[in-house]
């Protein structure tokens, strides 16, 4: 069973991770290379044993797909994840006037009467995004991310590459291909990346009509990141196997460093101790025509019904 082979991830780095110190201050217990395999045919790798929020997984995914970086259309969807780069560059810059933000990541998760003054600026931040272009524009914007390396990749002789909608078409054409590959690594930009890419690289593999995918991914949060990582490529499979007449394959999920916060030992032991049950169903709206053209609504997982979601600190 598909859900199975994360909790066996999960309780191998919690039996065999080595403390490592990390970017963050938190401290990790940590493995070197790791992989598993989810076969799609046997269902959608929503786990079940936390609630994952898909709805977040889908506004991020079709916020890539779009090559939008501006943290706007996250926030007419409700999705916050990408919100503290942003709102860092605004805290960062002269137009700011408000409380003093430095180090607002840490001291928010530490210090309480700061978190009341953070969140009042954060929401200020969020409805400026939402109402000002001009304000959007400046400061929703995140550069070189996802988004932007996915569907115009900067040459240096000028002009774009668009790689996914490149690596779609070389699926229909050349199946055969041992080059269906995305990279998201740029050397060049990982210097001025306040997040450089955790998806680093993925390649596509078509075989006997089912298509499968496998994403090197360099660094994990095995709580935290990893289920929302598992669903959101487990969707660009079956969405890139929707629009190419192919059947779904498997979902190969490797790993460069693959840890464990320290902060998120008791979460994944809970997690651990609970049943799993059936995996949900992905239905995909068939009358979509692009792997550019799908909406919110296009997407839905069916027959999910996980455990209650566990809460954990996020290491920034
Ligand atoms: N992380 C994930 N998945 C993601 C993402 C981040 O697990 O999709 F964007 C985690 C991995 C690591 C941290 O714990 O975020 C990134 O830090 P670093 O760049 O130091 O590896």
């Amino acid at each position: 069973k598909n859900e199975q082979a994360y909790l066996d991830f999960a309780r191998d780095v919690l039996e065999n991770g080595e403390y490592k110190g990390d970017r963050t201050g938190t401290g990790t217990f940590s493995v070197f290379g790791r992989q598993q395999r989810y076969d799609l045919s046997e269902g959608f790798p929503l786990l079940t044993t936390k609630r994952v929020a898909f709805g977040l997984i889908k506004s991020e995914l079709l916020w890539f797909l779009k090559g939008d970086t501006n943290i706007r259309f996250l926030l007419e969807n409700n999705n916050h994840i990408w919100d503290e780069w942003a709102f860092k560059n605004w805290v960062n810059s002269d137009a700011y006037a408000g409380p003093d933000m430095t180090d607002f990541g840490r001291r928010s998760t530490t210090d309480a009467d700061f978190k009341l003054i953070y969140d009042e600026q954060h929401q200020i931040f969020c409805d400026r995004i939402l109402s000002d272009d001009d304000f959007a524009d400046r400061f929703g914007d995140l550069g070189v991310v996802y988004g932007a390396q996915w569907r115009h990749w900067q040459k240096v002789q000028g002009g774009f590459i668009d790689q996914i909608q490149d690596v779609v078409e070389q699926i229909k054409v050349n199946p055969d291909s041992r080059r269906l590959i995305v990279s998201a690594w740029n050397p060049e930009a990982v210097p001025m990346q306040a997040l450089p890419p955790c998806h680093t690289l993925f390649q596509f593999y078509v075989n006997q009509g089912k298509l499968s995918l496998q994403l090197y991914q360099r660094s994990a949060d095995i709580f935290l990141g990893v289920p929302f990582n598992i669903a959101s490529y487990a969707l660009l499979l079956s969405m890139v196997a929707a629009q190419t007449g192919l059947e779904v394959g498997e979902f190969i999920h490797t790993f460069g460093d693959a840890h464990i916060y320290s902060n998120h030992v008791d979460q994944v032991k809970e997690q651990l101790s609970r049943e799993m049950g059936e995996l949900p169903n992905l239905a995909l709206n068939p009358a979509v025509k692009s792997i550019f053209e799908y909406e919110m609504t296009d997407i839905k997982v069916e027959n999910y019904h996980p455990a209650k979601s566990i809460k954990a600190p996020v290491a920034v």
